[in-house]
């Protein structure tokens, strides 16, 4: 790697000392899908590096319409006034309108957004899940590295992404609406598998009946799974945005969580599988790239294409052709 600019080490200097300004072009950068800016933003990244890491970092997902937006907004209120300060990244790979779903409706987060101990960015909008995946990961390393000790990754609970987002936390919250067992509300038991806390929301008013309801459902079918590891198990607990109600419990769940996994050093050790998968997969995909952009592989592959459609070829004996002839 070529050494840093000054100016972009003075950036990196200004995120780490908590520039809200500094971080938010930060962000940009690596969002950037130019050429120069993936260069410069990987020396800041590099920069701040060491003084990234230290945050308990929470995925929250739920099927539209459970209350994400309300739930952060009323439960980083809790957080943040007990002294944390909260980052708020949001993966959104179907990049709905354009400036994402969380600036879409920072109006359910408005005192948040005001909030200085908070930071909220918007959903990089566009992308494949796995470009969206990356620059979240990398935005979480630089609000860590501004001083924000508790990050929050939300999603949408549709397909790919919670699994993309439980790959990058330390803990996976599910949120549930009242009413209806899993079925009815689309979680898949792969989802349910991968939580590590589920809040039942919306346990006010004539919704609270059928929470409890809802989070005794939930609780039967949690009994009938394999816990993620030895030290917890998964909890429902009953919430609601609107009213307060239970926003400690779920904070004091987290903290009891993040003391189980730490007494066991199971943070350290899952953060470090998760750095391992994620160079992997950074590796995979730069070679996709690279084979896609090989002169000698385009040339020759729509021909094996034709010839694997036609029958005359089997798949992998096109692969072998395709992969021999690629340089690198
Ligand atoms: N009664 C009740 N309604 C709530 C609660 N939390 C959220 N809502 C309502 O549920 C609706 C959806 O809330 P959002 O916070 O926008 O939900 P979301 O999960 O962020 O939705 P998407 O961003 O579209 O996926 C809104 O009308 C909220 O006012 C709650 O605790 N109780
Ligand atoms: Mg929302």
């Amino acid at each position: 790697m070529t050494d840093i600019a000054p100016a972009d080490a003075a950036l990196a200097d200004a995120v780490m000392t908590g520039d809200r300004r500094a971080l938010a072009r930060a962000i940009t950068l690596v969002e950037s899908s130019r050429a120069d800016h993936q260069v410069r933003a990987q020396q800041v990244l590099a920069r701040v590096l060491p003084a990234a890491g230290r945050s308990i970092r929470l995925g929250f997902s739920g099927a539209p319409g459970v209350g994400k937006s309300t739930f952060i907004e009323t439960f980083g209120g809790h957080v943040t006034s007990l002294g944390h300060r909260l980052a708020v990244l949001a993966i959104d790979p179907s990049s709905r309108v354009s400036g994402g779903s969380i600036l879409g409706d920072k109006t359910r987060m408005e005192l948040l957004a005001r909030n200085p101990a908070a930071f909220i960015r918007p959903t990089p909008s566009g992308g494949a899940l796995g470009g969206v995946a990356r620059r979240t990961r990398e935005a979480m390393i630089l609000v860590e590295a501004a001083g924000f000790d508790v990050v929050i990754v939300e999603t949408v609970g549709v397909g790919q992404s919670e699994t993309t987002v439980a790959d990058m936390v330390d803990m996976f919250v599910l949120l549930l609406s009242p009413g209806g067992g899993d079925d009815l509300q689309g979680i898949k038991r792969g989802i349910m598998e991968l939580a590590d806390l589920l809040v039942v929301n919306k346990a006010d008013g004539a919704l609270e009946a059928p929470a409890r309801m809802a989070a005794a459902d939930h609780a039967a079918a949690l009994h009938l799974m394999r816990p993620k590891t030895p030290v917890w198990t998964a909890e429902v607990l009953l919430a609601s945005a609107m009213t307060n109600k239970g926003i400690a419990e779920v904070w004091a769940a987290v903290c009891r969580y993040r003391a189980a996994l730490d007494g066991a050093g199971l943070i350290e050790s899952r953060r470090h599988t998760q750095a391992r998968a994620w160079m992997w997969r950074e590796i995979e995909d730069g070679l996709i790239e690279r084979l896609r952009a090989d002169p000698a592989v385009a040339g020759l592959a729509p021909g094996m294409e034709a010839a694997v459609a036609e029958g005359r070829l089997t798949p992998t004996a096109a692969a072998f052709e395709v992969l021999a002839r690629f340089r690198g």
